[in-house]
């Protein structure tokens, strides 16, 4: 009894002397607890529901293994085997006699009988890559050079000196606006708001527009650990964009019918959530994501919200007058707050050619880099580059203006008809479907009977270049001016390439149908990545 009394009261005693540290320690524990704690343990938990036990252990697993004996050496030798059979299908050799010093005696002018001879070895592109080249057909062959005439005048010119060459800086405003004028900036709500750039293309349109949102949402929400939420469909331009500017990435899963899953979507946004994207269409099934849905909800939590018309922002519009039904996709959409849509792609202008816009001069704001301390002077430059091509935006000026409203509309019905009579044939192959119901010229097809792989390689060696999707296992043709005389081509190449394959199920054992199989089925992302790098990796 003795004893516990004494255990009691000595007990006291250091409570009492804990006492003030314990009620000063709480408050700051609980918080702790409250904002830094439960916030990672939620993105724990979202993650772990994102992607699963499996995809998050293996790499662990992956790496554990590596570390026994000979392990990694052997998967170094794999590695090896499967990059070399990526290069010498992707690419043909000969590279060993490509120069690397400059000549002796410079060759002048002559020079251009070598860049003929080398053109010569470039694929037979015309009427055969899916997307890649825009131009196309009879009709725009002058369009080449309207293009060659722009480049060759303005090849000097630099808009980062706008009081040496006023004239780039009308035409960026120009296009700029006249792109705008396409995708909703007329709507009275909106008048004298929206704003933009040109930049080098979609993928640096992209980057402009979620950098000026990650710094507008730190400037007014106070958001300084920025997470964004886009659907699985999304272009690889985002991916870039996180890893760039040390933003958190989330793809949310795609529905039944390949568009962004709302309710996907809205499970992955949090306090942290700058933007959610959408395209219109996506790159790779060409379907149009629930634009207004999107919008409605990037209001409802007060987020910004862009959608990726690279592909769309010069054919939709077109398309619409022309009487195709065509969801609503631009800044007519509320809660739209900024876009990107490619020059070079349908507006048929020189490669090299993007627009960034945004619903307002608050955010483009945050795109532009001011520098007031450097030996060289004050600095201000719009987007990634420096220095930047006149010239391009000239070609891109030139196009827009010589093609105008009537010919766009010319141009897109073409497409949307070739697209149309694409979607009938390759509907009515039995051993295909078509995936989802592409909205404009992307059209993606998969088999349940055939490797569409092996379909891939097939019409490969008839000559056609079509991209090969995953999830599920698929091969899209991007339509253009290019293809318009080609369909009926394409289709009976196609319903041969099945037949070969179905009739020869071992065949193209040696082509790149087993590498996607393989690559696609890869529990471990890791080593897949690793192997696109190191294909990449190849020179100098
Ligand atoms: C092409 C494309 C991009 C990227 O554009 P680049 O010009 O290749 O950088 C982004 N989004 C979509 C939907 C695209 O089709
Ligand atoms: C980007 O935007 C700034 C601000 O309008 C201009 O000064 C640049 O010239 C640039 N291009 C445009 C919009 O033409």
């Amino acid at each position: 009894m003795e004893s516990l009394a004494l255990v009691r009261s000595s007990l006291n005693e250091r409570l009492s002397y804990y006492e003030p540290l314990v009620i000063l320690l709480t408050p700051f524990l609980a918080s702790l607890l409250v904002f830094v704690v439960a916030p990672s343990l939620a993105t724990v938990v979202t993650e772990l529901q994102h992607k699963g036990w499996r995809a998050i252990c293996l790499p662990w697993m992956m790496a554990i293994l590596q570390m026994l004996p000979g392990v990694k050496s052997k998967i170094k030798k794999q590695k090896e085997e499967v990059v070399n059979k990526m290069r010498s299908g992707g690419k043909k050799s000969g590279r060993e006699s490509w120069r690397s010093e400059l000549p002796d005696k410079g060759l002048g002018i002559e020079v251009v009988d070598i860049l003929k001879l080398e053109k010569l070895k470039d694929a037979a592109w015309q009427g055969r890559s899916s997307g890649a080249v825009y131009l196309g057909g009879d009709e725009t062959k002058g369009h080449f050079n309207t293009l060659n005439a722009a480049y060759s005048m303005f090849a000097h010119t630099n808009p980062l000196h706008p009081d040496l060459f006023p004239s780039i800086a009308k035409f960026e405003a120009e296009a700029v606006a006249m792109t705008a004028s396409l995708l909703g900036a007329k709507d009275s709500s909106l008048k004298n708001q929206v704003c933009g750039n040109m930049t080098s293309g979609g993928t640096e349109s992209i980057l402009m527009a979620v950098k000026s949102t990650r710094d507008y949402m730190r400037a007014t929400k106070g958001i300084t650990k920025p997470e964004m939420v886009i659907p699985e469909s999304a272009h690889s331009a985002y991916d870039k964009a996180a890893q760039y500017f040390n933003i958190k990435l989330w793809r949310a899963s795609v529905d039944k019918n390949f568009q962004a899953d709302m309710k996907s979507i809205k499970r992955l946004i949090n306090r942290n959530t700058i933007m959610i994207v959408g395209s219109a269409p996506g790159f790779p099934h060409g379907i149009i994501d629930p634009i207004e849905e999107l919008g409605a909800l990037a209001l409802s939590k007060r987020i910004c919200f862009h959608v990726d018309l690279c592909l769309g922002g010069f054919v939709l519009p077109f398309a619409q007058k022309l009487g195709y039904s065509v969801p609503a996709f631009d800044f007519s959409v509320p809660g739209v707050t900024s876009i990107s849509v490619d020059i070079h792609k349908y507006g048929l202008g020189p490669k090299g050619t993007s627009v960034v816009l945004y619903r307002s001069h608050e955010i483009r704001q945050h795109q532009f880099v001011a520098v007031t301390e450097w030996s060289g002077g004050l600095y201000i430059s719009p987007s990634m580059a420096g220095s930047r091509p006149g010239a391009l935006i000239a070609g891109a000026w030139a196009s827009l203006m010589s093609f105008g409203m009537d010919g766009y509309m010319e141009a897109v019905q073409k497409v949307m008809e070739a697209s149309e009579k694409l979607k009938k044939g390759i509907s009515e192959m039995v051993d295909l479907y078509i995936i989802g119901k592409p909205h404009m010229t992307i059209v993606a097809f998969a088999s349940r009977t055939v490797d569409i792989y092996k379909v891939n390689d097939a019409m490969t060696a008839k000559g056609w270049s079509l991209n090969a999707l995953h999830k599920p296992n698929s091969l899209h043709i991007c339509i253009t001016l290019q293809h318009v005389e080609m369909i009926e081509e394409f289709l009976k190449d196609l319903a041969l390439a099945v037949r070969t394959v179905k009739e020869n199920p071992g065949s193209f054992e040696d082509g790149m149908a087993p590498i996607y199989g393989a690559a696609a089925k890869m529990p471990d992302r890791g080593i897949v990545k690793d192997l696109l790098v190191a294909y990449m990796d190849n020179t100098c």
